[in-house]
């Protein structure tokens, strides 16, 4: 344990944080893996491009995503839903890097969700002005399974609101590094990312990518 944090592993208890009920905010958590998750990224986009998919309401979305694991997230006029090929090359999304899944499972059970083994990650890239609208995750088959979420690049503000649309909003500013486990109630909350301002992220430059590990299946 001090062995670990003098390491500069396991960050200090004061970096855990109860956002809402069963969601665990841990500050920079991913610090020492971002090289290797970054190395995951674009090893990802080079066989899977990040693209701006369409909503059923045939809106282009500001973010840009793509996937890797045994299905991907995706939108089209037909609908939202998680398909086990990438629709712009028809060939299987790319594996999940290991870093990714381990970092999540770790994640999982420091939050108290022990045995959390993710087949799925939405990575999404935004760039200034991009944002992500109030939304629920419920495409995923059983939606018992936390979600982890990996921040990366320039900081955004987070919207966390209920189980209902219009339960009050509460703002969390994520930054680079930082990972927060939805499990418990929290899963099925209303969230969403306001507008990404501008700036220059030292590793990243003018992006902010987001990774959501999720058991989709
Ligand atoms: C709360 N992504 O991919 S991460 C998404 O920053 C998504 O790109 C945002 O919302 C982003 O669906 C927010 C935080 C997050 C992710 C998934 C959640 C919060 C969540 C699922 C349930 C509840
Ligand atoms: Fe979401």
């Amino acid at each position: 344990m001090m062995a670990d944090l003098l390491a500069g592993l396991e960050p200090p208890p004061a970096a855990r944080e109860e956002i809402g009920p069963g969601a665990l905010l841990l500050r920079g958590w991913a610090l020492p893996r971002v090289d290797t998750l970054l190395a995951g990224v674009v090893e990802v986009a080079a066989q899977a491009p990040f693209r701006h998919m369409v909503t059923p309401g045939g809106f282009q979305m500001s973010v840009a995503m793509t996937n890797c694991g045994q299905a991907g997230w995706v939108t089209d006029r037909g609908g939202y839903r998680y398909a086990a090929n990438d629709p712009a090359t028809d060939r299987p999304w790319p594996a999940l890097p290991p870093a990714f899944s381990d970092l999540a499972g770790a994640a999982a059970h420091e939050a108290g969700y022990p045995g959390f083994a993710p087949d799925a990650c939405l990575i999404n890239r935004y760039e200034p002005g991009a944002r992500l609208t109030l939304h629920q995750d419920k495409d995923e088959r059983y939606q018992g399974h936390p979600i982890v979420s990996v921040s990366l690049g320039l900081p955004a503000v987070f919207q966390f609101g209920g189980l209902k649309r219009a339960d009050p909003i509460r703002r969390v500013s994520l930054a680079h590094g930082d990972v927060v486990v939805w499990g418990g109630p929290s899963r099925l909350f209303h969230h969403g990312i306001l507008p990404l301002k501008e700036g220059l992220h030292p590793q990243l430059g003018a992006t902010r990518i987001n990774l959501t590990l999720r058991r989709a299946l």
